[in-house]
């Protein structure tokens, strides 16, 4: 017996368990209930009286040394464990990655800012509306081809409730219940039932403007609209009208800005025009103006609208509209520079 006790000091002595795991094992081993140490006690009572108070102390010190081990091993390791998570405080901390703005919403920002200086207000609306807002208001006539459900989305085959076809709707809304003077400008989403290709998608962006007040001319329309290019695309931007029509607009015009590629000089870009289509506008037709309620004997206003996909496309020489629906990484990253 006092031999066993004997080897097990030696083997205590010598354990070096490297792990929590091996020294769970050694615990378990030595002072567990069914473990080497109990299993002596056990074997203690058959003992021979005359030696039973020697083996006894033996065993207890053998019992205290092996508890007292498997504690000192236990808190060396967790020291251990604790220094190895302790993170260094000096180090310098992970850059957060920043997303990027979209190139649509990077440009409609650029727009309602340069119009926003020019005492511009902005203005919203819903994108489910009814025929009077999109169209009967704004002095579309009853057989417009417009009003086709070849052109415009229905909701649940009511002809009364529809997509916006575009944001001309809101500026309904906001000469109804408002008197000039008026000057806002409209960003938003517009749908239009139309095969989705290269250069046009069913969804897209507009921004319009309106001004409406006492004396507001055509003048006043191209002023705004040739400071409006040149803070967009450059100083040495030129502009052109050409005559056009809009049910809602008399008279009515589209305008041009000088290719911003070849400076007018003719390029692939602008179809070796010199020049490149941006919006189209015009002075609101009295119609228009009384269909809301506001004198058109007294005010006059102007309108203009366009498209932020294709002025995108010209600022960042996008070649397909269907790029800005993706959201594909490899495209949206590379607009991470821009505001
Ligand atoms: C355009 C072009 C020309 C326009 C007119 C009006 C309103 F409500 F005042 F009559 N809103 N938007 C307008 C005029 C829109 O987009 C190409």
């Amino acid at each position: 017996m006092l031999e066993k006790i004997k080897a097990l000091k030696g083997e205590i002595e010598a354990a070096a368990p490297e792990t929590a795991l091996q020294l769970e094992e050694l615990r378990i081993r030595l002072i567990s209930k069914k473990g080497v140490i109990s299993q002596l006690f056990e074997e203690f009572r058959e003992v021979d009286p005359l030696l039973k108070k020697e083996v006894g102390k033996a065993l207890n010190e053998l019992k205290n040394s092996a508890m007292e081990k498997i504690n000192r091993l236990k808190e060396l390791l967790d020291a251990r464990q604790e220094e190895g998570s302790r993170a260094d405080l000096t180090a310098p901390g992970d850059a957060l990655t920043l997303g990027s703005r979209h190139p649509l919403a990077i440009v409609r920002n650029r727009i309602t800012s340069i119009f926003g200086r020019l005492g511009f207000t902005v203005a919203e609306g819903p994108e489910i509306e009814d025929d009077w807002h999109v169209f009967s208001a704004l002095n579309f006539p009853p057989e417009h081809p417009a009003r086709d459900m070849q052109d415009t989305f229905f909701i649940e085959k009511n002809p009364d409730i529809l997509l916006r076809t575009h944001t001309s709707s809101v500026q309904i809304r906001v000469m109804e219940r408002s008197q000039p003077p008026i000057r806002a400008i409209f960003p938003g989403r517009v749908f239009r039932n139309e095969a989705i290709s290269a250069r046009s998608h069913c969804i897209f962006h507009q921004v319009e403007g309106l001004y409406v007040d006492q004396n507001v001319s055509f003048a006043d329309l191209k002023q705004t609209l040739l400071y409006f290019a040149r803070e967009l695309f450059g100083e040495g931007t030129e502009i052109r009208l050409r005559p056009s029509y809009f049910p809602f607009t008399e008279p009515s015009a589209e305008m041009d800005v000088s290719c911003s590629i070849c400076g007018g000089k003719g390029c692939n870009l602008c179809k070796y025009t010199g020049w490149l289509e941006i919006l189209g506008c015009g002075m609101v037709d009295p119609n228009v103006l009384e269909a809301c309620n506001i004198d058109s004997n007294k005010y006059t206003g102007y309108a203009f609208g366009m498209g932020i996909e294709r002025i995108t496309m010209l600022l960042y020489g996008v070649k397909d509209i269907r790029l800005y629906f993706e959201n594909d990484v490899r495209f949206l990253r590379q607009f991470r520079s821009a505001l």
